[in-house]
């Protein structure tokens, strides 16, 4: 039983014009397919199906022109599910759908003078603009552009919000990162915990340090799930496999550490490519990993400290 019961809107972003990889439009539907309604359904929570976005605009342009279109509508339907009280759960599609997501959380909080607090696992930084990007494509920048870097083409809707601070977003899990976006998440000051420092302290410690933070600013925790977090191993459907990625028993932890934490007020799901999966063992692991969040636990408690599991 999960210690509180939440509404959960599901919403469907099935976009891949941020990519050149098709198949990440079908994400959605492998995502349902793989249980993922029953799985929260289970947990006691109350959740609705929104059915897929559709954008403003032709859906199959791709670059920025395209991605402009989705962003809109994935931010209204964010937006939509906060105001009716509920946490959205985007589930795409490619990563430019974060623009959208990200957007409509944005706005929401503005209008309760509520910080907003990135967690973004990602093997990569998706902190290209057009100028630094190798190539081209758009899921390789959603972070850049909302940071408010210059160079982007109007993407968000008018008024566009006050930009993300660069200092409420941490990059968890980072190990491909090129040269031009290298150089602006260090001018910029993101937040970044690498594969490097989780080799060296786990994902504990340094997850702890991020989620005090959040709890201290009484910021809205919204989390970017890119399934390239996880190794290709264990989650083999995305077009951008990076080796060196999170173990299932590593990114199962930070679940339930999100979980535990309570902080945690939307989410997105990205980059699963069924068409690159073998017999849907990438979307039941996404969605093993999303039940972890919303409360799935081996008991009906936390797992107690160290001391209280030495005295049983
Ligand atoms: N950094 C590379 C690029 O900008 O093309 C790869 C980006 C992949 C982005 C995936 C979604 O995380
Ligand atoms: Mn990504
Ligand atoms: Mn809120
Ligand atoms: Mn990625």
């Amino acid at each position: 039983q999960p210690d509180a019961a939440r509404s959960i809107a599901l919403i469907g972003a099935p976009i891949e014009v941020g990519t050149s990889e098709p198949g990440a439009l079908m994400g959605p539907a492998a995502l349902r397919t793989a249980g993922l309604v029953r799985a929260l359904a289970e947990l006691g929570h109350a959740i609705a199906d929104r059915g897929d976005v559709v954008p403003d605009g032709p859906a199959g342009t791709r670059g920025l022109e395209g991605v402009a279109a989705w962003t809109r509508a994935v931010s209204r339907a964010v937006g939509d599910a906060l105001d009716a009280g509920a946490l959205p759960l985007t589930a795409g599609g490619d990563h430019s759908l974060s623009l959208g997501s990200v957007d409509g959380v944005m706005r929401h909080s503005a209008r309760r003078g509520q910080p907003v607090f990135v967690l973004w696992l990602d093997a990569h930084a998706d902190f290209n603009t057009p100028a630094t990007s190798p190539s081209g494509n758009v899921h390789g920048m959603p972070l850049a552009a909302l940071c408010g870097e210059p160079g982007f083409p109007s993407l968000f809707a008018e008024p566009a919000p006050a930009p993300l601070p660069p200092a409420h977003v941490h990059l968890f899990g980072l190990r491909s990162i090129d040269a031009g976006e290298r150089a602006l998440v260090t001018a910029r000051r993101v937040g970044v915990t690498d594969m490097r420092t989780i080799d060296e302290f786990g994902v504990v410690a340094p997850l702890r340090r991020v989620l005090d933070r959040v709890a201290a600013q009484g910021a809205h925790l919204h989390v970017s799930l890119d399934i390239d977090f996880l190794d290709p191993s264990i989650a083999p459907a995305v077009g951008t496999t990076v080796p060196g990625g999170a173990t299932f028993r590593e990114a199962h932890l930070i679940m339930e550490m999100l979980h535990d934490s309570g902080l945690v007020r939307s989410l997105d799901v990205v980059e699963l490519n069924p068409f690159l999966d073998e017999r849907g063992r990438s979307a039941r692991v996404l969605v093993e990993l999303v039940a972890s969040l919303f409360g799935r636990r081996i008991l009906d408690r936390p797992t107690g400290p160290i001391e209280a599991v030495a005295a049983e």
